[in-house]
């Protein structure tokens, strides 16, 4: 059963939802005024002198092609927003404007930050106010792949949150550089024209595929509750428009190669909601960084797979020369304008598709082959839940049965600083869960049972009825918010605050 946006526009009163939802976060900027200075905050900088960078936030149009133009809040009024190049280590002062009514947020995500300026509301970051400003400074790390985004709840708004077009990466500049390549290019997928749906298409391209059956039963009984209740499929959202930087597949200017080149992608899923996967025919990617952090053992891949918010660098090598496609092995994603031209100095003709061989995407392909690790200090089990279609026809998730409330945003997690902690995330759902940490890079310590160590995250993919561990030190003081990074999952409950004293 699938129901359409504009079926949906005209039972629900979207007018309504919308002014709501702004409500809601206007109200959580008037308590943060009044919240004592959050633990972890660093010394507010001068206002005196020019910023090293400025963001305006807005609402714009972006020519996704010509028949494709779309309206939605952007960073300096382009989509993606402007690479930020900086370098570790070297204090950055940022200017952040927000011309548009409602109260944003921007997260530096992947960053080792303070609370006051990692942009997250949860954490005690003030907003940056409707038509006014923020300046913050900030010391960046870890180097690598990073990238900023907003950090607002959309609910039933689809023009907030990830859902519109904030979204900029960054990269910063390690103190040595590393792998050899002639050349970076960044990527940012991202799809445009969110709507409500009631159609999911299921995933399966994770490995190790075993599932724990007591998570699987789980699910069922909560499904079966719903049923009973007689409440519908949950929504999903769904998009109209799929794009590479801010371009349709054929609508941008191709990647121009030569043969022998070695071009390092810097390929980032900025999606609110959805998996993506890339691929390249005739071409290999060779994976040596995910998500910005160097991988122990690089590998050669066929395709990519990336989760919301999910980076993977890899370099490839042009030795096919003609004119490719390379896009999303989803074959409508990819006629929806989910690709790019790659296109060999001196070839022309019609861009070729070929569809690769099934592959099923492991990142112990990419892990140290040693898989012994020290015990953590502490073991935190996180088991995941949900309600479905609970609030309004959308699925409401808990972690240990514990829904995250955005008006008390109380921390379900002690830390104590510096020690070892072991998260074993438990999925009684059937979604995949691409579940984020702020302020820290973990370690995938197992994944669906086996050992595995050496691949550093700040989000991994958590498989349906599977269960994953991750290590990481408690070493940032105060509040560090962890969430699954699609927007649908976040803003009902799958959410909660480890507080480190
Ligand atoms: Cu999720």
């Amino acid at each position: 059963m699938t129901l359409g946006r504009r079926d949906l526009f005209l039972a629900g009163g979207a007018m309504a939802l919308t002014a709501g939802a702004s409500a809601l976060v206007r109200a959580q900027t008037m308590d943060m005024n009044h919240a004592p200075a959050a633990a972890g905050a660093a010394q507010p900088p001068s206002l005196a002198g020019a910023a090293d960078h400025t963001i305006r936030i807005g609402t714009g149009l972006v020519e996704l092609g010509p028949d494709a133009i779309v309206s939605t809040k952007t960073y300096n009024g382009q989509f993606p927003g402007p690479l930020l190049r900086l370098t570790e280590g070297r204090r950055v002062v940022v200017d952040i404007y927000n011309d548009t009514d409602t109260p944003e947020q921007l997260h530096w995500h992947g960053q080792f930050l303070p609370v006051d300026v990692d942009g997250a509301a949860e954490e005690g970051t003030p907003f940056i106010p409707p038509h006014g400003m923020r300046r913050i400074a900030f010391t960046p790390g870890p180097a690598g792949f990073r990238f900023y985004h907003t950090h607002t709840r959309a609910g039933r708004d689809l023009s907030l949150g990830l859902y519109s077009g904030q979204v900029g990466p960054v990269y910063i500049e390690p103190r040595h550089e590393r792998g050899a390549y002639d050349r970076e290019v960044f990527l940012v997928l991202k799809e445009f024209g969110p709507y409500f749906s009631r159609t999911e298409m299921a995933l399966d391209f994770l490995d190790p595929k075993a599932i724990v059956p007591a998570l699987h039963a789980a699910s069922q009984t909560a499904q079966l509750a719903a049923i009973k209740q007689g409440l519908p499929q949950a929504y999903n959202v769904a998009y109209d428009f799929f794009s590479i930087n801010g371009r349709m597949l054929g609508q941008g200017e191709p990647i121009r190669v030569k043969a022998g080149e070695r071009v390092l992608f810097h390929v980032l899923n900025a999606s609110a909601s959805e998996i993506r996967s890339l691929a390249l025919p005739g071409h290999v990617f060779r994976v040596v960084a995910l998500d910005g952090n160097p991988v122990p053992m690089p590998a050669e891949v066929p395709v990519l797979w990336l989760g919301t918010a999910e980076r993977v660098s890899a370099i490839v090598e042009m030795k096919r020369p003609g004119v490719w496609v390379m896009g999303d092995t989803i074959d409508d994603d990819r006629r929806l304008g989910m690709g790019i031209i790659v296109e060999y100095a001196g070839q022309k003709g019609k861009p070729v598709w070929r569809k690769p061989l099934p592959f099923r995407w492991d990142y112990r392909r990419f892990a140290r082959p040693d898989t012994h690790m020290p015990p953590p200090d502490e073991m935190i089990v996180m088991t995941i839940a949900a309600r479905n279609a609970a609030d309004h026809g959308f699925d409401v998730f808990t972690i240990n049965g514990v829904s995250f409330d955005m008006d008390k945003m109380t921390a379900q997690f002690r830390l104590a600083r510096g020690r070892r902690y072991r998260l074993q995330f438990r999925n009684a759902t059937d979604d995949i869960h691409p579940v984020h940490l702020h302020r820290h890079t973990f370690e995938l310590t197992s994944i669906a049972g086996q050992p595995t160590a050496g691949v550093m995250k700040d989000v991994a993919m958590l498989g349906a009825f599977q269960e994953m561990t991750v290590d990481f030190t408690a070493d940032q003081p105060g509040l560090s918010l962890f969430h699954c990074h699609m927007q649908p999952h976040m803003d009902y409950g799958f959410m909660a605050l480890f507080d480190c004293a």
